[in-house]
């Protein structure tokens, strides 16, 4: 790989895939290419052949995924499942077909076990049953790192599984029923606070353990992965520390000034009660995260301060 390599990010508009065409770019790589859902939809396996035929890169990122909080896993099985398949399926088939020989495929830290030990080491994965509420998505993230790990295997290429932690950051959703838990409660206590200090009503009981790294820790590591030749078929991406759902909202309380009372709603779900990455072979690789929730959780409010006016619902 050098400067000039022909590098593929897929779903360069969301919260990750923005966020690593960045990296990269700041990194002097100046021949990257993307695509917007409109122009190809990765779902469709002629289109996404017909587009690597025609441009042939040299390296894949994939960054493109159907992804929500909890309740959209919850709510959308069938599109969770189905479109990762159908995404991930046509861009490693795509890629293996067209000679691309490094692919980094991105997943989520609930492909291990609901009730795995904690912290989750990358040979925890498929050792038990998985949590109900995203098990949908899971599977389909397992399918992908079980299919880079047989190309790796087989064909001897690149082929290299990243699984971040719970990841927020610029560019993140902030629609209350489809976002994860760290956009919604920035999003929740600055409207509350706009509105007089009104309480704020949290989902669960808030006693499961969350750890949350930064998009733009996450992006270090994807721009690692693509100047070093990784280890192994799969590492985890966190910052091996983490925090229950309570001491989180009281944190992101005190960052937007909010001074009213929180509820916690229990007919809503808690999901897994912890699921801490074990970070050790990607540090031991070279890499570690460098943003501190404290200054990320401020540096996200601020953005999103900036930019609440151009959201729109995310309709799943
Ligand atoms: O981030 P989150 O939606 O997903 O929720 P997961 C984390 C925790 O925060 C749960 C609680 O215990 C929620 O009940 N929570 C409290 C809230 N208030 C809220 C709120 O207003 N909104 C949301 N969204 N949560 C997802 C998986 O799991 O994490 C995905 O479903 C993926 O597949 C992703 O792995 C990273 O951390 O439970």
């Amino acid at each position: 790989m050098n400067k000039h390599s022909k590098i593929y990010i897929a779903g360069h508009k969301g919260m990750v895939g923005s966020a690593v065409w960045r990296a990269l770019t700041a990194a002097g790589y100046n021949n990257l290419i993307g695509k917007s859902s409109k122009e190809l939809d990765l779902r469709n396996q002629q289109a996404v052949n017909a587009f690597f035929e025609t441009e042939k890169p040299e390296a894949v990122i994939d960054a493109a995924a159907r992804v929500g909080g909890i309740l959209a896993n919850n709510d959308f099985p069938y599109q969770f499942l189905m479109e990762n398949l159908q995404i991930q399926n046509n861009l490693i088939d795509a890629a293996h077909k067209n000679e691309v020989n490094k692919f980094i495929f991105l997943g989520s830290s609930c492909i291990y076990p609901k009730l795995a030990p904690q912290p989750l080491k990358e040979e925890y994965l498929l050792t038990d049953t998985l949590e109900p509420t995203n098990e949908w998505y899971a599977i389909a993230k397992i399918a992908g790192v079980k299919a880079c790990e047989a190309i790796r295997k087989q064909y001897n290429k690149d082929f290299v599984s990243l699984m971040p932690t719970n990841l927020y950051g610029p560019f993140d959703n902030f629609d209350l029923k489809t976002s994860h838990v760290l956009p919604a409660l920035i999003r929740k206590f600055h409207e509350a606070k706009e509105n007089n200090n009104a309480p704020v009503t949290l989902w669960g009981s808030g006693s499961p353990m969350r750890e949350f790294l930064h998009v733009d820790d996450m992006a270090r590591a994807v721009l690692f992965a693509v100047e070093n030749i990784l280890p192994d078929h799969l590492h985890n991406v966190g910052t091996g520390t983490d925090l229950t759902i309570k001491s989180l909202a009281e944190q992101i309380q005190q960052t937007v000034g909010h001074k009213g009372e929180i509820f916690w709603d229990s007919t809503k779900p808690d999901g897994t009660p912890r699921k801490l990455m074990n970070v050790d072979k990607l540090k031991a690789a070279g890499w570690e995260a460098q943003i501190s929730l404290e200054k990320g959780i401020t540096d996200t409010y601020n953005w999103f301060v900036k930019n609440q006016n151009d959201f729109k619902e995310v309709k799943l």
